[in-house]
């Protein structure tokens, strides 16, 4: 069990003006990030990215007004970690959908202020006998986050078993819109994809992907950046990544939202996540004493 509380972390890796470690409902420890470039705030539990902001500029993730924090529980918004497998278990019905990252403890293992302002945050799970029920394999699990005029995020999986190891995992990003109904996803033209509202039916992408009901896809042959157009905020958020040839897009739209309880009201019209994944045909399987590396980097530009 972690045994890190605020005041221990503060003492080891808070850097004045610059990042601070503060108590949050649940019990839950939050890291604030302030520095000259941008403002985020990450729960320990789960090493959950829950809010990042370029200075003077509108939140790029977004967090359910909703969101209930609590030991153990999934955190609505923000960037949840999935793994080690991205939606339900492939066997086990019971073992928790896109894994158990998101809802367990992790360590903060290093803090730092880089010469550009810049603040590098890295966490590590920490394993217990519940995680080695649902996942048995020898492995480590990190995140290093930049917080700065971008957002950098590197998930690390690292084989330290003697066999290779398959691994599904996702960066599942909540990207703050103006009005999704009006927003359009670049970068995805000519992918096949997996529609999970029209029954896992395969069909392929035309042009850019719109919002107007339900939308739950895996994208296959995803490798190039994403482009999230919003006319309403004005802004053009970009998503590089490397290592995940599959990209998720969804918004749950009115009905799904409701039944979820935790999205907020109207949450549905400013939410849209572009998820980085390895899923479907696409997982990482990691020789013995490899790494694998899902790695992205959000940055905003101004719509012209
Ligand atoms: O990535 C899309 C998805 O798999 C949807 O099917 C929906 O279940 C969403 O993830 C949210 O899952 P969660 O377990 O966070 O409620």
């Amino acid at each position: 069990m972690s045994m890190q509380d605020s005041a221990a972390l503060n003492a080891r890796y808070g850097i004045p003006e610059h990042l601070s470690f503060k108590d949050a409902p649940g019990g839950l420890v939050v890291a604030e990030v302030s520095n000259a470039h941008a403002t985020a705030s990450i729960a320990v539990q789960g090493a959950h990215l829950m809010s990042w902001a370029p200075k003077d500029a509108l939140p790029v993730i977004w967090l359910s007004k909703d969101a209930k924090l609590a030991p153990g529980k999934s955190i609505r918004g923000g960037v949840p970690i999935c793994w080690p497998w991205f939606g339900p278990h492939a066997t086990e019905a019971k073992f928790p959908g896109h894994g158990f990252a998101r809802t367990v403890p992790w360590d903060v293992v290093d803090t730092q202020k880089l010469g550009n302002g810049a603040t590098r945050l890295v966490f590590r799970i920490v394993h217990s006998d519940a995680t080695r029920a649902q996942w048995p394999h020898p492995s480590e699990l990190e995140i290093h986050m930049v917080v700065g005029p971008t957002l950098e995020i590197d998930l690390v999986t690292r084989n330290t078993s003697s066999a290779a190891i398959t691994v599904g995992d996702a960066l599942h990003t909540y990207f703050e819109v103006g009005d999704v109904r009006q927003a359009k996803v670049h970068g995805l033209d000519g992918c096949p994809y997996i529609d999970k509202v029209d029954g896992g039916a395969r069909k392929q992408q035309s042009g850019s992907v719109t919002i107007a009901g339900e939308v739950d896809r895996i994208y296959l042959n995803s490798t190039a950046d994403c482009i999230i157009d919003d006319p309403v905020l004005k802004r053009r958020i970009r998503i590089a990544k490397q290592g995940s040839a599959s990209s998720v897009v969804w918004n749950p739209w009115i009905e799904k939202a409701e039944k979820m309880g935790d999205l907020g009201k109207d949450g549905y019209l400013h939410m849209l996540c572009v998820e980085s994944t390895n899923a479907d045909t696409d997982v990482a399987s990691i020789a013995p004493g490899g790494e694998h590396h899902l790695w992205v980097r959000y940055s905003v530009e101004a719509l012209s």
